[in-house]
Formats: structure tokens, sequence, C-alpha cells
């Protein structure tokens, strides 16, 4: 028993050892696979370190008085194929029309058909490639992104992306591809409530991969990515002098500097993959991981064009500020979509995941954790076929055979001069052009000694796609504003901010219980007590969700819900009544003893050590005995100093108090946790963390170390230095 924790701090050595010996990046193809392959392993790192902090550190929320495991009601509950929260609180939950369609506005026909006001049917999104949208899609898609980036909404996505803390998953594992998918998702739900009829396109870089010089495609012009000038700066098109999240005033490119764009042998390659842990990828396996580091899983591939592209694509924390990065990211769900439909049957595509192994990717690529940070999915909701079964679907790739005109597209063009026929971006004025002479591969001009140059003859012969005579974007009536996201997530909200739990308890204040705490203004009373606050409530309550969602709907629909009666601060006392305490300092004292701050039970003084030292010689009783008087009934140490006092000998020149107080460290009783270690010795450590406790309750430090990280603060010397006394 004594062996314990010297057994298990030597297996943790161990195990972090070899968590920390990745495989080796040098073996990598290419300089720039190597480069990604690092990066990936930072992002790693950079995860694991903040999963091991624990919760305190981490994304993890914990309401207010509800310690760690009474918190049942508060996990959203998953069937395995229930891809949502019952009431998507937001339009960007939502998985299907009916759900959209109440965001929009919209009415439900007997059907199930959405209408909007405008007359329209809402339909599912098709998603096709760049350069395939009429102008009329094109420049909506492009208006619709400029609103959000007016309204700040594209911001809060290139944050999402950034922010490691709240979303580990991201990237460097498994759960990259249905990470992005549900982000995507979610942008293309953002541009939809700005104007319903648009969808995310995608960027097919292998059309471009195959000219001359890709820098010259026709995709880098005003009309779709735009140019950037020589310092790299994005400076006409739609992005033109779009502010990026750092503040800084263009949105930078550095094209083909480095990196490679898509190969149709990479997709050929990846198509070919038939183990899920080879689609799905440990992309940081460490030494010991059963896995091989394998550079041609997507993550890998899709990473190079992030560098060809450069400047801000180059960085996860920066990358989504360019509009490139969805496009390009729609086009690797496309991919991921066609291996599906390929290799998988319908069950196989929403229930393969690969097995989940620590020493191949961190926990935040398990199978069922959390998609953060995505309220109420986890990663294998990811896998559901409701995507694209329901809201959104892909126009197939361009192509061409020799038998079609071209690839209806005007800035695409059918190569029949190299192999197989094949569709390729057309080349602006002054690009390149050589070896396609005999192609329309100019647009807008035509190819003279290896250039592309504007023709007398092409002017006259074209003028529709001219840019001087190209349609103006059509005048549309005002777009719905977007959607007002400030809603409390449970009816307690105002009462915990009442008792002044917005600042004692932010990290989840400020996102449970948004409106009581002043984050955001909603668009309905929070005050009043029998309403609803959203409009879709009696839809919600039809469909049951009064007895699903509790906490959400007697929050937001109380009128619908019929719980007018009640009000919210009886029905807060009741939620806590059917817990054994959700009072969080009842709960923190009867559930762990921790001590009373009365002064029998602070730390030794010097003052208090003289006296005992005194109770010490006149005192025969044994240590046991005295004991029997302390009011600490369980094993815990009450003080991190305990292990360091009992170093200096105070269990017997102390004995009375150090065996209330030292119990463990004195051996007066034997732990049902590992002493020693740097773990939580109590359940709900996490809970009484997220508070605050740890700064205000010598009892934490001791006790939840991992909560507190409490071992990080007080090392060997720390402790030697702070708890010498006399
Ligand atoms: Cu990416």
């Amino acid at each position: 028993m004594r062996l314990r924790p010297v057994v298990q701090l030597l297996l943790l050595a161990i195990c972090s050892t070899q968590l920390t010996l990745a495989q080796d990046c040098g073996m990598a193809p290419t300089p720039v696979f190597a480069v990604i392959c690092e990066q990936l392993q930072r992002w790693d790192v950079a995860t694991r370190r903040l999963l091991r902090l624990g919760p305190s550190a981490g994304p993890q929320t914990m309401p207010p008085g509800i310690p760690f495991e009474m918190q049942g009601p508060w996990q959203p509950e998953f069937n395995n194929n229930q891809v949502q929260q019952p009431v998507p609180r937001s339009p960007y939950s939502c998985m299907d029309l009916s759900c959209l369609c109440q965001f929009l506005n919209g009415q439900i026909s007997p059907d199930g058909a959405c209408f909007l006001n405008s007359g329209q049917r809402l339909t599912q999104a098709v998603r096709k490639e760049y350069r395939r949208l009429t102008d009329d899609e094109r420049s909506r898609f492009h208006d619709a992104l400029n609103q959000l980036k007016q309204n700040g909404e594209y911001h809060n996505f290139a944050r999402i992306h950034t922010q490691m803390s709240d979303s580990g998953g991201a990237h460097s594992g498994p759960a990259f591809l249905p990470w992005h998918r549900e982000f995507t998702k979610r942008l293309e739900i953002a541009l939809r409530m700005i104007d319903p009829e648009v969808a995310l396109p995608y960027w097919d870089s292998v059309l471009d991969q195959n000219l001359p010089d890709a820098r010259d495609s026709v995709l880098w012009t005003s009309e779709f990515f735009g140019e950037s000038d020589s310092a790299g700066n994005v400076i006409n098109g739609p992005y033109a002098n779009w502010q990026t999240l750092e503040g800084r005033s263009t949105i930078q490119r550095h094209l083909g500097r480095q990196g490679s764009l898509l190969t149709e042998d990479q997709l050929n390659t990846f198509y070919q993959k038939s183990d899920i842990a080879s689609v799905l990828a440990h992309t940081t396996p460490a030494a010991n991981c059963p896995f091989r580091l394998d550079f041609t899983a997507l993550e890998y591939v899709h990473g190079n064009v992030h560098f060809w592209v450069g400047g801000d694509m180059l960085e996860q924390s920066t990358s989504a500020n360019d509009p490139t990065f969805y496009l390009h990211h729609s086009f690797v769900d496309l991919i991921w979509e066609q291996w599906r439909q390929q290799r998988q049957s319908r069950w196989e595509r929403e229930n393969d995941f690969p097995e989940d192994i620590a020493v191949c990717s961190n926990e935040q690529h398990f199978r069922n954790s959390e998609m953060r940070p995505f309220d109420g999915i986890r990663n294998f909701h990811g896998l559901s076929n409701t995507y694209t079964d329901e809201l959104y679907t892909f126009e197939p790739r361009p192509s061409c055979a020799n038998d079609e005109q071209d690839c209806r597209s005007d800035y695409l063009f059918c190569d029949r001069s190299h192999g197989r026929p094949k569709c390729v971006s057309k080349v602006k004025l002054g690009g390149r052009c050589d070896g396609f002479e005999r192609e329309a591969i100019c647009y807008d001009g035509i190819c003279r000694n290896g250039r592309c140059v504007e023709s007398r003859s092409s002017m006259a012969a074209t003028p529709a796609k001219s840019k001087t005579t190209r349609r103006p974007a059509p005048r549309r009536k005002k777009p719905a504003a977007a959607f007002n996201n400030c809603f409390n997530e449970h009816p307690c909200c105002a009462s915990w901010a009442a008792k002044g739990e917005c600042s004692k308890n932010p990290r989840f204040m400020n996102k449970q219980c948004q409106p009581s705490c002043n984050k955001c203004r909603p668009s309905f009373d929070v005050s009043k007590e029998c309403s609803d606050h959203h409009k879709s409530c009696q839809f919600w309550r039809r469909r049951g969700e009064c007895k699903k969602s509790t906490h959400w709907m007697e929050e937001n629909c109380r009128k619908s819900c019929g719980l007018c009666k009640k009000r919210k601060s009886e029905q807060c006392s009741e939620h806590h009544r059917k817990k054994p305490s959700t009072q969080r300092s009842e709960a923190v004292q009867a559930k762990a003893s921790r001590p009373a701050k009365s002064d029998s039970r602070r730390h030794p003084t010097k003052a208090h050590l003289s006296n005992s030292r005194q109770t010490q010689r006149t005192s025969s009783v044994s240590a046991r005995q005295q004991a029997a008087s302390c009011t600490v009934t369980e094993c815990f140490n009450e003080d991190k100093c305990c292990d360091e006092w009992k170093r200096q000998g105070r269990c017997t020149t102390d004995a009375e108090w150090m065996n209330c107080n030292c119990k463990v460290s004195c051996k007066v009783c034997q732990p049902t946790y590992d002493f020693g270690s740097c773990t939580d010795y109590h359940g709900s450590c996490p809970a009484w963390g997220q508070t605050g406790e740890c700064k205000t309750n010598p009892w934490m430090m001791e006790n939840c170390r991992t909560s507190c990280q409490a071992c990080r603060k007080f090392t060997k010397r720390v402790l030697r230095k702070q708890c010498h006394i006399g």
C-alpha cells in the first residue's frame, strides 16, 4: 500500500516521456510536410498540457454551486445518433431545414416545406466550385460574407479557430474532419441567416494545380479571392482591406512561396484508403502508437494548401482571417464525403471512428469527447449523415469529356492537350499560358508567346465576359438581421447573478448566463417571468421539448411550457432540493469536511506552536486519543504544509493539532486516494476549483492538486520555504 504513490509516480513519469516522444517529423517527404508535422505536434502538445492542467485551465465549465458528481442534468444527454441538443439555441446548432426555418421567420407548410416571408422555399444549400457560381450567386455570396464581416460575426468565427483552449480537437488527430465539418456548416448557416439563398462554395485547387503557374489563376483577381501587392496585402476584390482579428489592416497572402496545391494523385491516394484510422487519422502519434505517421492523411495534404496561400493561412491562429480558408475546407469536406460515399455504408458513415488511444491522439480527439466549443455535440456527431442529407450537398467537381463543350463556367476551360480531358482554371491577363496555346486558357484574352494578352478579337467576340459589362450586383431588400443569440441557459441564472456569481465564476456564467451577466443584450425582457423569449417556443413545446430540454425551456419558454404559476427563484431552490445540496458552501463542507474557517483549525502559527509545545510537555495522552476530540472526521490533510510540518517533526512535537489537521501525513488514517500524487483527492474538486475556492481556501491546495494546479505552484522547494515555522 505504501508503495502505491511511488509506483504511480514512476508510471506517470514513464507515460509522460513516452507521450512527448512523438514520431519523427524528419521522415516527412518534403520540408513543408515536416513543418506541418511540427505545427500539428505543437498543437497537440499544447492541448495535452491544457488537458493535464484540468478543468480550471481547460474549457470545461461547471455551474455555480453544483459539485461535479451532481451535475447530471447539466451534461447534455446523448443517444448514439442524436446529433444535437434538443433545442437549438441558435441557428448554428440546426441540423435540418425546419429548424433553420424557425430562425428565418419562415412558415412550415403541411408537407414540411419551409416558406420564407419572401414566398421563397428554403432549400438545401448546394455547394458549388467557386468558379461555377453564376455572377448573381457569387455577388450574393460576397455580400453575405461582407455583412458577416461588418457585424462582427466573421471575427467570432475566426476566433473559434484560433482558440486552442476551446478548440483542441480541431487539429492533430481524428476529429480534424468532423470538427471542420461542423465549423464550416456553422459559417454557411451564418451566411444563410443573411441571405438564405447563399451556399458556401468550395475551392477545388486541383483546377489550379495544373496551370503553368497557379498564381496566375483567375481566382487571384478582383472577381474572386482578390490580388495582393508585393508585400502580400490583399488590395482588391471582395476581401480587400479586411481587417484581421489581430487588427492588421489587410489579409496577407504569399502565393506559391512554399507548399503546394492539391493534386489528383493525392486525392486518389486518399480515395483508396480502406481503414477508418487512416481517414480520420492519428496525425500526431507518439513513438509507441501502433499507427505510423502517415503523410498522405488529409490533414497533412490539406496543410500544403495553407502553406501555398501563405500569409494568414500559414498558422492555425490566423488562417480563418482569410476566406480562402472556408472555401478550401469546404473542398476538404467534399473529398471526405466522396470517400464516405464510395467506401462506407450509411451505417458505417455514422459509426466508424478510430479507437481512442492516448498515445496516438489526445483525449480531445476521442470518439465521445465534446466537440469544443460547439455546445452539446461530440466528435462522433460530426459523422452524422444529416449534414449532407439535410443541410447541404455538393455539386460534383467540374469535369469535362471529349464530347462535352466546356466545364460550364466562364472561368474554366476543358484541357484536351494533356492526356485525359480535364477542367482547368483560366489564367488572368499577363499570366503564363505556355503549353496551352491550343486551349482557351486565357480569361478575356489570348495566349501569345506564352503569356495571356488582350486581343481585339477576344474583346469583340466575348463582350459579355469583360469586366465592364459584368452585371451589377442585384439590389435586394434588406436581409434578415443577424440572429441575436442572447439567452440564459438556465432558470437560475438571475439568482446566481444576484449572488455575485458573474464575477466569482465568470468562466461558467459568461457562457451560460450571458444576459444576466450583461454580456449581451437580449431582444426580450429578461425580467418578465411569464413570457416566451423565443418565437419558436410553441413549436418546441409541440415537439415535447418542455420535458426533454428542461433548463433551457424553463428559462426561455415559460409561457409555452405552462410555468407561469411558479416563480423562478422557487424553481431554483427546487432544483437545489432535488440534489443533496447545491449551495456551494454547504456542499463543500458536507461532502469534504473541509476546514471551517474557525481558529481552532487554522494551520499552526508560531504562537499556536509554542502553546502546543507546552501542551505536549504536560500531556501524556497518546496522539490518537487526542485526535478523538478532533471534529475533522474524513481522511484528508487540511493544509498543503502538512507533509512539510511532518518532516519537521511536528507530528510528535505538536501531536494534538497535527493529528487532527494533518491526519494523512501523521498516518492517523489511511486515505483511499493516492496521497502524494498530483491528482484531485476529492470528486468535487473541479467544481470547487471553478468557483474560485483554490484562492480562498487552503484545504484546496492540498487536496485538489489538479484543479488548483497545486503541484506546479507549490514545488517541494516552495513548500519548504513557505511552511517553515519558528
Ligand atoms: Cu485547414
